[in-house]
């Protein structure tokens, strides 16, 4: 198990393990093997087992119980053949960032798992996809994982001192609190800071826009070309991202760092706990309003007006701060109705196969 302590394994997560198969026993002429997924293709994985890479799919049980393993998973697995293993069961996540899935589906979807630190890269070279709003919406998810955000701004190369300077005071309003890291990958100026927060056993995850050089910083921090990186012009030509799939690599001086594709759009998946976080300064300004449940829209005695009257606040936080409450508020409408409407379909479908088990036994109860 010494290697995979350098994926992390932890004590509690092999005692789960343990626990996991001696309740569901073992069959004959496989062995059971613990390990974590470090390549995801989207309906298989790649997995670090003591019998080394296997190549994983789920157990059908599994499936059916709606389980779905993300990268940085600990897994319980089945080895079937030197090579290939099948999901058994998905060990406890003791953090995962997630965001809403693309499209009209209101579904969680696990970015990452099992991570201790989350780097949110934005390039410094002006293009439209750093603006403060974006800061606030990745930050948000950030808090919400349970890991700690971390703010990597790279490119500083190609941008002017002013801008730099504008760009770290905008991340600091956008995002109080959060480490804040300057990096360039072309001259190596601040990774030396990314890799002390790094430890043995502690893994991390980076994610942003697409073309910000987030495979650039593994590569950095590896000293070699591991992962490949993409011309942002030869991006654009094909509208492609460079990284396509998700994957966990070990770090030559300990640690682990998850590489994940660009997104385009980010929906946010969190809880307003995790946007009070981003909006501290917000939120420590209402607790001086005179109701409890003030919506900062024009009540009387509500101090984040006040704040912004004497300019002790900007209006375009403030307007920030109102959009992603609404946009959370809209998500938990919609998970909430989704859940009711899932137990709906649950008890229609047990209703159909009570009437269908009745009719076969002649409309009499048996048993
Ligand atoms: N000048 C400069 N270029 C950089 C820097 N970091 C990355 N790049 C370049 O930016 C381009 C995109 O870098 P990638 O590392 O592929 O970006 P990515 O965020 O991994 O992109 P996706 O995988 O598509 O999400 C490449 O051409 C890199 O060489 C930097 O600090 N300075
Ligand atoms: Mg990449
Ligand atoms: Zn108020």
């Amino acid at each position: 198990m010494n290697k995979l302590k350098d994926y992390g394994l932890t004590d509690k997560i092999e005692t789960e393990y343990i626990e996991n198969t001696e309740a569901n026993g073992s069959s004959r002429g496989t062995e059971e093997v613990i390990g974590r997924i470090i390549k995801d293709f989207g309906r298989s994985w790649l997995v670090i087992t003591e019998n080394g890479e296997l190549k994983a799919e789920i157990s059908g049980k599994l499936r059916h119980e709606g389980g779905r393993p993300a990268i940085g998973d600990w897994l319980a697995l089945r080895q079937v053949e030197t090579d290939k293993a099948v999901v058994t069961s998905i060990l406890s996540r003791k953090s995962k960032i997630s965001r809403n899935s693309a499209g009209n589906e209101t579904t969680e979807q696990i970015m990452a798992a099992n991570v201790d630190l989350v780097f949110i890269v934005f390039g410094l070279e002006g293009g439209r996809q750093f603006s403060q709003g974006a800061v606030e919406r990745y930050v948000t998810l950030g808090w919400n994982s349970e890991a700690i955000p971390c703010l990597i701004l790279n490119k500083m190369d190609l941008a002017a001192p002013d801008n730099i300077v504008s760009a770290m005071n905008m991340a600091e309003e956008a995002a109080p609190g959060v480490n804040l890291i300057l990096t360039s990958c072309e001259t190596m100026e601040g990774i030396d800071q990314v890799k002390g927060m790094f430890s043995p056993g502690k893994t991390c995850v980076v994610i942003g826009p697409s073309g910000v050089g987030k495979s650039s910083i593994i590569n950095a921090l590896v000293g070699d070309e591991k992962m490949k990186t993409g011309d942002i012009r030869e991006k654009e030509k094909k509208g492609s991202h460079t990284t396509t799939h998700r994957e966990l690599i070990l770090l030559p001086e300990g640690g682990c760092m998850i590489d994940t594709p660009g997104l385009r759009e980010l929906q946010l998946w969190a809880d307003d706990e995790a946007l009070g976080k981003t909006f501290s300064d917000i939120e420590e300004i209402a607790s001086e309003c005179r109701f409890n449940d003030c919506s900062h829209q024009g009540e009387p005695g509500c101090a984040v007006q006040a704040a912004l009257a004497e300019g002790l606040l900007t209006h375009r936080r403030y307007e920030n701060y109102l959009d992603l409450q609404r946009e959370l508020a809209y998500l938990n409408r919609k998970t909430d109705f989704q859940a009711r409407k899932e137990e709906t379909d649950k008890w229609k479908q047990i209703h159909k196969t009570m009437k269908d088990f009745y009719s076969k036994n002649g409309g009499k109860r048996t048993g």
